[in-house]
Formats: C-alpha cells, structure tokens, sequence
C-alpha cells in the first residue's frame, strides 16, 4: 500500500506532546519527530499546520495536520484501529467516562495548577491549591470507580484517561521536587499515588517521558527566565 507518512511537532517538555508519543508507540507507528522551539520562533510548519492556536502537538499524518493532543490521541487510535491495543474504552459508557475525566483534567484541574504554580498573589494561590487538592480527591475517586481494581483507569493497560492525566503527573513530580512540596499524598490519595507509579514505570511510558530530574531544571530555568523579565 501507500507509504504511511507520519510526523509529529513537539517540545519535550511539554505534557501534551507526550500524549501523541505515548498512543503512537502503544500502536507501534514509526513517525518522525520535529522538536520545536517555542522560546526562538515557531516553524512555518507548525504556523501553516495549526493556524488557530499555534500550539505543539501537530500530528501530521500524511501531511494533513491534526490538532488538540486528545484529538490527535483518539485520532491515533482510531487511524491504526487494527494494531496494538484499543486506547479507548470499547463500551459507549467507559468511553463517555473516559472523556469527561480528561475534559475535567485539562479543563478544571490542570488550570487550577497553573494558577497556583504563577499568580503571585497569596490569597489566589491557596484557593487554586485547595482546588488542586479537592481535583486530586475527585480523581483518586474518579480512579476507584473506573479501574474497577486494575491497576489502570483503562484496566489492564494504559488507556485514554491514564495518557491524559498521565503526561501531567510527570509536571506534577517535577513540581513536587522542585517546590519540596507534596501533591500527590501517600493518605489522602493512595491508589492514585500507586497508579502513578506504575504509570511512570510502564514500559512504553518509560520510553517516551522525560526524566523528571530534566524537567526540575528545566522548570528552575523557567523561574529565573520569569524573574529577569519581571525586573
Ligand atoms: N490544549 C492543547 C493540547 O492539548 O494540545 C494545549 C497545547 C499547549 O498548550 N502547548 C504549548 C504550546 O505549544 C506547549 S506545552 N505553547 C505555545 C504557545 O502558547 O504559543
């Protein structure tokens, strides 16, 4: 048949652009990987190929561009439908579940992260942090209920939530280190705790991620950038 033409526009650090790392390799895509440089200029690529958001991750598959890391996540999944395990959940109600958590991570609980980790007021902060720690109860919930006791939100293998909220506990370990401050807590959410581990120890993850000791310098180099631009 044709030959598959396969690309992916990321930056290493950033969470989103593990995710598309993540589905493909679960399905065993050979793809070639353009690193971006959001700190210089953005290729022209990456301009043409995501023209509303300028953001990374572009996939292109076939130099048609796809958009959004859980859109080019479902779209992976998908397009290679018959190699590797199924990324979604195969019943409508696993798969409406599955999609509500990860709107709710990257809609409601990841920006209440980022408000905590860059407003500089003190009183903003400790309500994004409670909401952070209320978001991190609802998900240790929200993981009992859906693993129904496997050790992943997709059952025996990572599955659409575990990428979703996966890519993030990464930048959340990189936090905990950085700030000495602990997130995910062993008595308050302790099968999120253990799933996060199997998450960053799972084979195929370990391949694609970051080390998180990279991404505490990084997130230092981050502060000092910040801090030089303030004064
Ligand atoms: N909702 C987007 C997704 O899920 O793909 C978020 C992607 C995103 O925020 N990407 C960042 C980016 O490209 C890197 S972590 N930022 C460049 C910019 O904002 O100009």
């Amino acid at each position: 048949g044709d030959r598959e033409e396969v690309k992916l526009l990321g930056v290493w650090y950033s969470p989103y652009a593990i995710r598309p790392k993540i589905a493909l390799r679960l399905k065993s895509v050979d793809y070639d990987y353009v690193e971006e440089d959001l700190f210089g200029s953005k290729s022209e690529l990456l301009l043409k190929s995501n023209p509303v958001h300028k953001k990374v991750p572009v996939l292109l598959h076939n130099n048609k561009p796809i958009v959004e890391s859980l859109n080019i996540v479902e779209y992976i999944d998908e397009t290679w439908n018959s190699s590797g395990p199924s990324i979604l959940p195969s019943h409508p109600h696993d798969r409406a579940l599955a999609r509500f958590w990860s709107d709710f991570v990257d809609n409601k609980w990841f920006p209440a992260l980022r408000v905590a980790a860059i407003t500089k007021s003190e009183d903003a902060k400790a309500k994004a942090m409670e909401e952070v720690e209320e978001g991190l109860l609802q998900l240790e919930d929200a993981f009992v209920s859906i693993s129904k006791g496997k050790p992943f939100f997709g059952g025996e293998a990572i599955g659409f939530m575990d990428i979703c909220f996966g890519s993030l506990v990464v930048l959340l370990k990189a936090r905990e280190k950085f700030k000495a401050e602990k997130l995910l807590d062993e008595s308050n959410t302790p099968s999120l705790c253990k799933w996060a581990d199997r998450f960053l120890s799972d084979e195929t993850v370990k391949n694609v991620v970051p080390e998180i000791d990279k991404v505490v310098e990084f997130l230092q180099e981050l502060e000092v950038r910040a801090q030089s631009a303030a004064s």
